[in-house]
């Protein structure tokens, strides 16, 4: 997480003499990816459960009720869906990033970033998960959009590019979003909430998409019929060009990803078919699946609601797709402004040395 908790695992690893890399509980195993396929993650990649404590990082400061901070133990090993924190009164982790409302956290509302990679980038290490504005094209004809910044799980920086929770026996149309992005509020839960028609609700255009600039996708899909978890990203040029263009396909998928530690899918890695050229479609018609068993389906073919199985539509099911850029720390205080002249005093990841051996390490930045 990005608030107070992980600034005091920093403080308490210094005194350590122990240099940590940066969002230390989320960080990968060495060794991932590759021709390998699935590998593990040696930690929670957040997700479902993960963000939960993206709103406690709200509660810190908002609970009414008075909660002590969160214990970070509890958050780093947390892998469950079902989450007793879940059930926090937590406001939706939205309002935490436009508002700054951790205490001592510079706001950014009025902030308008290119990507949640940048907002990773250039702002400070307090800055909690949450809605901020985004504009991917800066001068270009877009207009500036709210969107879903993920700045905790395997070292942050992602964007939410498609959000579906989807309630039994219903096949609610999809949204295709060529100028805004769904929001998302984990309040909103598998089995109890559809979100369709909301503000929570669609997937970005493959121009948009493409506008964003991703290196890496992380899937993430839970049903209610299966408790096999899809939940790992990808580097794959072949699929990130096929879902940047709506042209081509994700073949090669299944032996080029990596799994989070709460990653229990078939898929990708038993993938052996990828619905090409979809369009509009790329990211929710079948791209990787295996035939009459396990599929990535959003309203496919009208009807098809599937995450690691073959279901139709009639279980529960939450889809969740983000993407980021390369995580290139800024080398100094001096190279956060320059990404980001609204940048705010702060204690800043820096890495001084680049993509030098040297770990970033937090430094206080005055603007
Ligand atoms: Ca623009
Ligand atoms: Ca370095």
């Amino acid at each position: 997480m990005k608030g107070r908790p992980l600034a005091l695992l920093w403080v308490m690893a210094v005194a350590c003499g122990e240099l940590l890399e940066l969002g230390p509980e989320r960080s990968l195993a060495p060794g991932s990816g590759g021709s390998g396929g699935a590998t593990t993650d040696a930690s929670d990649s957040g997700g479902f459960g993960g963000e939960t404590s993206a709103g406690d990082a709200g509660a810190d400061s908002q609970d009414a009720d008075g909660d002590s901070p969160d214990d970070i133990d509890a958050d780093v090993t947390d892998a469950d869906v079902t989450d007793a924190d879940v059930t926090d009164a937590d406001v939706t982790d939205g309002a935490d990033g436009a508002d700054g409302a951790d205490a001592g956290c510079p706001q950014q509302a009025g902030v308008v970033f290119s990507t949640c990679t940048v907002v990773e980038l250039t702002t400070p290490i307090c800055t909690p998960s949450g809605t901020f504005t985004l504009d991917p094209d800066g001068t270009g004809p877009l207009a500036p959009f709210p969107a879903h910044c993920d700045l905790e799980t395997d070292g942050g920086g992602w964007t939410l590019v498609l959000n579906y929770l989807h309630y039994h026996h219903t096949n609610p149309p999809v949204a295709v979003r060529p100028s805004s992005l769904p929001l998302y509020d984990p309040s909103r839960k598998l089995g109890t909430h559809d979100d369709s028609g909301t503000q929570y609700w669609g997937h970005a255009s493959p121009k948009l998409l493409d506008q964003l600039a991703p290196t890496e996708l992380w899937f993430e899909g839970l049903s209610t019929l299966t408790p096999r978890k899809i939940s790992f990203k990808t580097s794959h040029a072949g699929c990130l060009s096929y879902l940047r263009t709506g042209t081509g396909s994700c073949a090669g998928l299944e032996s080029s990803f990596t799994a989070f530690a709460d990653h229990t899918a078939y898929l990708p890695a038993q993938a052996t078919s990828f619905i090409p050229n979809k369009q509009d479609l790329a990211l929710i018609e079948a791209p990787f699946y295996v035939l009459g068993k396990y599929h990535w389906n959003i309203m496919s073919w009208g009807e098809r609601w599937e995450v690691d199985d073959w279901t139709n539509h009639h279980h529960n099911t939450h889809h969740r797709v983000l993407a980021r850029s390369a995580l290139a720390r800024p080398t100094s205080c001096g190279a956060v402004s320059a990404l980001n002249p609204s940048a705010k005093s702060g204690v800043y990841a820096i890495d001084a040395d680049g993509p030098g051996p040297v770990a970033a390490l937090p430094t206080a930045c005055t603007f």
